[in-house]
């Protein structure tokens, strides 16, 4: 046998091997009843033809006709992971979510780690964002903080997101990714410089979940106990320390092992070296987002660690493995409308289009009594509500309690001290157009004040290996755009295109198309 075997490698040894001497149960239908041969199809005679009595066939390829539901619509490939939420800090003066009651207090957490352009078969070891959602089950009902590994966003306008993530899929005609699609859009959207210098820096290439951090990215609002209201924001520091992949172990990984970080994942929770992450806060104060000199709702933007330092709070600890794939990670489903009370939104464009989008989302692709699956049910809290009915249904649909409301029967009452805090808006409604925000300062900082040399140099190499496979005058805008940033990030950027459009151009015939796009950049940034 392979000596090298891993846990994940493992799994139906180790199953058998916790089912001890348990008699192995009786094989049965989906309806319970026992069978009695499952290798051969019920037929007239040895060389067919099959029955339609053959219950026991069709129960079995009706059940395999269906096993799909859609995969998410991004996100698709991921790990989950299951663990606890414990308090080591009082921010009872920001928020009276029970979540935060007191220090040492603990709730039950699921967390799923993806890659964001890729479908469900595609590789771990991509460039792209990491989605990092944590659903917290608290006895206020669930809280799902549903963040990626990175503080900033591409765009700053809901409206925008569809045609974003169009251009990371595949082209409506080749169905491949298409390398135009993507930087013509990027270069018409300098918003989008922030997140696009952060993905093709050496973080848009994590070595696993476990080595990188996660962030609430958007602004949200905490309320406390008196009814007062900060804005917030939420990051997720790795305990095990930032690990990035080099480039060439990416490519290599793709393809011999693409599910290097879900196997990452599941082997390290399994040999009981639990992953945590260090749960901070940064609070700004309503009269402080009148005066900050940027939008503190723009999820292009990060706050200040030096104005709004970082304030712990607790930690977040993975320490078992999902029982099923498919049932508690493939199902599971996340929604940042999923607030308890002393969580609220802020006015970010982005949030409040993820608040309708994510359940509707869900009621397509697992059902409008989504949240009766045991992954998804508030279980800390007792749903009472006057929603009966629907597909699937899987509770008591609240049994005899009445379902309409205001009612004479004492059945589910509004609590009154749960209701949102209030806020004031006075505007002109209209659709704002926000594209002469500045979208460079926060980029230049990055770019000549976090990055050290190294890091600069790879950030331009990553980007032009990539940026090479678009049109010239796409190219040519997207330098444009570098050039407001800082003139060395243009010019590296612009003569590792110049040496790669002089190779094309000597070797006209042999144009790659090698599946660029953000999510496979580690795949062509070498060439
Ligand atoms: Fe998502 N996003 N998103 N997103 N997102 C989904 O929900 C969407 C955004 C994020 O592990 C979808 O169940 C819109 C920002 C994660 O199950 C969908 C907008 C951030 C996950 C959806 C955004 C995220 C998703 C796909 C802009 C980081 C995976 C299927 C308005 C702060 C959760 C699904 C998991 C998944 C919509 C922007 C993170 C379609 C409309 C910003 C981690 O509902």
């Amino acid at each position: 046998m392979a000596g090298n075997r891993d846990r994940s490698t493992d799994q139906l040894k180790d199953w058998k091997e916790t089912r001890g001497s348990q008699r192995p149960d009786t094989l049965t239908t989906g309806g319970g009843n026992p069978v009695g041969d499952h290798q051969n199809v019920l037929t007239a005679g040895p060389r067919g033809p099959l029955l339609v009595q053959d219950v026991v066939f069709t129960d079995e390829m009706a059940h395999f006709d269906r096993e799909r539901i859609p995969e998410r619509v991004v996100h698709a490939k991921g790990a989950g992971a299951f663990g606890y939420f414990e308090v080591t800090h009082d921010i009872t003066r920001y928020c009276k979510a029970k979540v935060f009651e007191h220090v040492g207090k603990t709730t039950p957490i699921a967390v799923r780690f993806s890659t964001v352009a890729g479908e469900s078969g595609s590789s771990d070891t991509v460039r792209d964002p990491r989605g990092f959602a944590v659903k917290f089950y608290t006895e206020e009902g669930n809280w799902d903080l549903t963040g990626n590994n990175t503080p900033i966003f591409f765009i700053k306008d809901a409206m925008l997101f569809p045609s974003f993530i169009h251009t990371q899929k595949r082209n409506p005609q080749t169905h491949m990714k298409d390398p135009d699609m993507f930087w013509d859009f990027m270069s018409l959207r300098p918003e989008t410089l922030h997140q696009v210098s952060f993905v093709f820096s050496d973080r848009g290439l994590p070595d696993g979940f476990r080595h990188m951090n996660g962030y609430g990215s958007h602004t949200f609002k905490m309320v406390n106990a008196a009814g007062e209201p900060v804005y917030c924001k939420f990051h997720y520091k790795t305990d095990q320390g930032i690990k990035n992949m080099p480039v060439a172990d990416g490519e290599r990984l793709a393809s011999t092992s693409p599910d290097y970080a879900i196997g990452d994942l599941f082997n390290a929770i399994a040999t009981g070296n639990f992953p945590s992450w260090t749960f901070y806060i940064q609070v700004m104060t309503f009269d402080q987002a009148e005066r900050h000199q940027f939008n503190p709702f723009d999820l292009t933007k990060v706050w200040s660690h030096k104005q709004f330092p970082l304030i712990p709070v607790g930690k977040l600890v993975l320490n078992r493995n999902p029982v099923n794939y498919f049932c508690e990670v493939e199902q599971m489903a996340f929604d940042p409308s999923n607030m308890p009370p002393g969580i609220e939104p802020s006015p970010d464009k982005m949030l409040q289009g993820r608040l309708f989008s994510y359940p509707d989302t869900h009621r397509h692709r697992l059902g409008a009594n989504y949240l009766q699956l045991p992954v998804n049910c508030p279980y800390r809290a007792r749903v009472s509500n006057y929603q009966r009915d629907g597909p699937m249904c899987m509770s008591d649909n609240q049994g005899g309690a009445p379902n309409y409301y205001p009612n004479s029967f004492s059945a589910a009452e509004v609590q009154p001290h749960c209701v949102q805090s209030k806020f004031k808006v006075s505007a002109d409604v209209a659709r704002y157009n926000t594209d002469d925000d500045d979208n460079v300062t926060q980029v230049r900082a990055f770019y000549s004040q976090v990055l050290n040399e190294g890091e600069r140099q790879r950030l331009c190499e990553n980007m032009a290996g990539a940026l090479k496979a678009a049109q010239l005058f796409i190219q040519k805008r997207m330098v444009e755009n570098l050039k407001a940033v800082h003139p060395d990030y243009a010019n590296r950027v612009q003569t590792l295109l110049n040496k790669y459009n002089a190779e094309a151009q000597q070797n006209s015939s042999v144009r790659v198309y090698s599946r660029p796009g953000v999510s496979a950049v580690a795949a062509s940034s070498k060439m």
